[in-house]
């Protein structure tokens, strides 16, 4: 379904639920908590911590149930991860698929942590047949007609990444409730929807899941008759923290001549980001932006600035573009799919310098 123009007050329901991070916050290394991206399929479940288990159980030479206390006493494993929604950059689509309508601020980078999933896969004895993991959500509701529990899953080869974690703690305290409470996965790179939250159940099997997240939703697909290729690791995407300050409805920006520093973050899930170009004449010429080392590790987004010579009065469209080191790069215009995934296409900033 798309509409052609004009928000409905359906999605304005979903965006008012989901919320993004305002791209001020950009400026962090890490989001605080509050001002990370928000995706909610259904309703956060209300969860009871001292009955809540994590069961792992299928294709295992030994189930397990876990409670909270037995997680944290296990060996912790922390990961600076940037997570991004694949539907970030929906709303710019023509005609747009009707969805939560994000513009480019579903994007957050946390201090995860928590349990190797690796280590409960050892003690679990996976059996030999095992070709997938599903992850099992305590959220409820009902999507493309069909009812269901929020699940995805994952090769055994993804799943047994060392940074795949099962956490339980987001920047130094126990996870909020719209975060997953008590326990999510983390999959550093990969898409959001991967992420499960409320995580309750893991399940080995000897086959392909093919529930509706996996296998309807999160393809790119041309028609919805086509089979699509599935979502999985983020593409490369650069964005700034707007300069200046901004006009209330329009947002668009106000500085003063001068130098101006912009600054912003990219990151890319597929290869360690390269370099990233900023233009200041609305994508006609464009020039390198400094990328700062690093130092929050390969799935963290990477800060970088740029020095602008705001001489000129009048308005001025800034763009930022990434491209990481196995070549993939932001399109320079949208690209429509079915369901409005994977829009890397690059951000424009309108300012006016006085
Ligand atoms: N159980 C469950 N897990 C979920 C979701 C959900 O609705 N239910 N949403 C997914 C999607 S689409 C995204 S983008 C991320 C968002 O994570 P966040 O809200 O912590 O930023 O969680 C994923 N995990
Ligand atoms: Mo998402």
């Amino acid at each position: 379904m798309t509409e052609e123009n004009g928000i409905s007050l359906e999605e304005l329901q979903l965006a008012a639920r989901n919320h993004g991070m305002p791209l001020e916050v950009l400026r962090e290394d890490v989001t605080p908590i509050g001002l990370h991206y928000l995706l909610i399929h259904y309703d956060i479940p209300q969860v009871d911590a001292d009955t809540w288990r994590l069961d792992l159980d299928g294709r295992v030479g030994t189930e397990l149930s876990l409670d909270l206390d037995a997680l944290r006493g296990l060996p912790a494993r922390e990961v600076v991860a940037t997570m991004e929604c694949a539907g970030n950059g929906r709303a710019r689509l023509e005609p747009r698929p009707v969805s939560q309508p994000w513009l480019l601020e579903a994007v957050g980078t946390g201090r995860w942590r928590g349990v190797a999933l690796r280590d409960l896969l050892e003690q679990a004895q996976v059996e030999a047949d095992v070709t997938d993991v599903l992850f099992t959500g305590l959220d409820r509701g009902i999507e493309g007609g069909e009812e269901q529990l929020f699940q995805r899953s994952l090769s055994l080869a993804d799943a047994s990444e060392p940074d795949v974690l099962l956490a339980y703690e987001l920047n130094g305290v126990p996870l909020p409730p719209q975060h997953g409470f008590p326990l999510r996965l983390l999959v550093p790179g990969w898409y959001g929807m991967t992420n499960v939250k409320w995580l309750t159940r893991i399940t080995l099997l000897d086959e392909p899941f093919t529930g509706y997240q996996q296998a309807r939703g999160y393809h790119l697909r041309q028609t919805d008759e086509d089979e699509g290729e599935p979502l999985s690791r983020i593409h490369p995407r650069s964005l700034m923290a707007p300069p200046g300050i901004p006009d209330f409805m329009t947002r668009e920006r106000t500085l003063h001549a001068g130098t101006v520093t912009i600054e912003g973050r990219a990151w890319s899930g597929l290869a360690p980001v390269a370099a990233v170009e900023v233009s200041t004449d609305d994508g006609a010429t464009w020039d390198a932006a400094q990328l700062d080392p690093p130092e929050l590790g390969r799935w963290a987004w990477r800060r970088w600035s740029y020095d602008w010579n705001a001489a000129e009065p009048g308005r001025h469209v800034l763009a930022c573009r990434a491209r990481d080191e196995a070549g993939n790069a932001q399109a320079t215009e949208p690209r429509w799919n079915v369901g409005g995934y994977a829009n890397n296409a690059v951000q424009r900033v309108v300012v006016t310098v006085e």
